[in-house]
């Protein structure tokens, strides 16, 4: 039990002993939320999501790709009774992962980009522990939950707007005035009865710099989204290759994509969040794209351990970096690239082939040139090319020393 939870159990009166009206009853849950971390916390009937239509008719167009899940949860989703049946309420919480600034160190074309909701630890263990003492608290109260935050089959942004936690964007995103696009959602259903709030008026009015902002016209038209040409998808989602037409609109970024996030001019206001897990890791910050390519499956494992890079494994990582490096690579990446086409995994070699072409085909360099003089295939790895796995090393020994010192 956290501490947050103890606190509020110790000033409420239990439920049993004497009833609290469904106002109270809201506004202790809004505080404790608060308390562990959502900011804001509001409630909306457990209704039919109101844009179950749109979503078929995504399903319908194949907007959803390879994402199977999306079509297997499709009644669902559509339908939360059908999820937690008797269920009168939906709380939406939503906590911030704005971290402020850049992510540090090198340049984005050298070190690639990652979205910054991966910077930090995986938000889905973080969440989920604090939908865990949300669901504890409303249990004190008779109530019956079910908690998602992204996996589950409920479509969020649809409920968080009637909600008003946020309106509908036009690059799909869910906007909140205070906090922009940089937050998660989650959702706790309850056969509680909460009184709901009221959604917010669109605030979009005629700006369309997301739709112009994204490199691979994935925006379609206001609040259509084709996940097939979404970096976001072929970057975390798509686990075969890359379409060869898409590779070049990817440029640097190795895993999602935050252009029509960063084009809002909603996230102006965004402040930073109060939760330190989502802050960039310094064991990737600086990291040269080229040194990602020598980490083994070990390597790849200790160096996005709890991160949420890890669901991509080492092998679809690794396309991305070669995909990155095909976009904003020179010569001095070829040898750890030859090196990688060389990978026994095939998706890796296919992707590292496909970058050595760009690259030489950019600067001009003729394939003859490292196979004749033997300095592309036996060139020694690169300074840099040891670092990472020095890195790892450093930072968990750093880690251990901490943890032993403070546990003194
Ligand atoms: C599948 C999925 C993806 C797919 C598809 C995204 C998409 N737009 O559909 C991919 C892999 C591309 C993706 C990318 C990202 N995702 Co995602 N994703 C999801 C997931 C699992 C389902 C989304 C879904 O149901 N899509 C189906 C389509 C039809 O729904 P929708 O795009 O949300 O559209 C809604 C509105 O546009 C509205 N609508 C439809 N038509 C119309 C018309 C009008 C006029 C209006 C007003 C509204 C409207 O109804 C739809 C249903 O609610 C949710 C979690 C969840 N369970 O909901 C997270 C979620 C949406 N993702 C999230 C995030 C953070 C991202 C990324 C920012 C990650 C990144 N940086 O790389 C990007 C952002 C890309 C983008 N512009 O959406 C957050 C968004 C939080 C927020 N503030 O909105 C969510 C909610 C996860 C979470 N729990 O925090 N994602
Ligand atoms: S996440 Fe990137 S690729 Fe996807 S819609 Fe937004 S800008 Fe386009
Ligand atoms: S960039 Fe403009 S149109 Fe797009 S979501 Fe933000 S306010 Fe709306």
């Amino acid at each position: 039990m956290s501490a947050g939870y103890k606190a509020m159990t110790q000033l409420s009166v239990h439920p049993f002993d004497h009833e609290i009206s469904q106002t109270e009853l809201k506004q202790r849950l809004v505080s404790f939320a608060h308390e562990i971390g959502f900011d804001p916390c509001r409630v909306t009937a457990c209704g039919f999501a109101p844009h179950a239509h749109e979503f078929r008719n995504w399903l319908g167009e194949g907007g959803h790709g390879e994402m199977s899940y999306m079509e297997r949860g499709e009644e669902k989703r559509c339908d939360p009774q059908k999820v937690l049946p008797g269920a009168r309420s939906i709380v939406v919480l939503a906590m911030n992962y704005f971290q402020g600034g850049h992510q540090g160190g090198g340049t984005p074309a050298a070190t690639g980009r990652i979205a910054r909701y991966a910077w930090g630890d995986d938000y889905h263990d973080l969440i989920q522990s604090k939908l865990d003492n949300i669901d504890e608290f409303l249990r004190e109260f008779g109530g019956q939950q079910k908690c998602y935050v992204d996996t589950g089959p409920v479509l969020e942004r649809d409920h968080a707007a009637e909600a008003g936690t946020g309106w509908h964007g036009k690059s799909t995103m869910l906007i909140n005035e205070r906090l922009g696009t940089w937050f998660f959602l989650a959702e706790v259903l309850t056969t509680l009865e909460l009184p709901p709030d009221e959604p917010v008026p669109d605030r979009c009015g005629t700006c369309e710099r997301c739709i112009k902002a994204c490199p691979t016209g994935a925006i379609t038209a206001p609040h259509r989204l084709d996940a097939r040409r979404c970096i976001s998808y072929l970057t975390i989602e798509l686990k075969g290759s890359i379409p060869l037409a898409l590779r070049p609109l990817i440029g640097d970024r190795i895993f999602g994509c935050d252009d029509c996030l960063a084009a809002c001019p909603w996230n102006r206001f965004a402040q930073v969040s109060r939760e330190t897990a989502f802050l960039a890791r310094p064991q990737t910050a600086g990291v040269p794209l080229r040194d990602y390519l020598s980490l083994s499956d070990e390597e790849f494992r200790l160096l996005f351990r709890n991160s949420p890079i890890k669901r991509i494994k080492r092998r679809g990582f690794l396309r991305n970096v070669c995909v990155a490096l095909g976009n904003v690579g020179d010569s001095s990446d070829l040898a750890a690239l030859e090196r990688a086409a060389a990978d026994l995994e095939p998706l890796i070699a296919e992707h590292a082939k496909w970058a050595i072409q760009q690259i030489r085909s950019r600067h001009g360099i003729s394939p003859s040139i490292g196979k004749k003089t033997g300095l592309i295939q036996n060139a020694p790895r690169s300074i840099e090319s040891e670092t990472v796995p020095r890195r790892i090393q450093n930072c968990y020994e750093r880690d251990f020393v901490c943890k032993s010192q403070t546990s003194d």
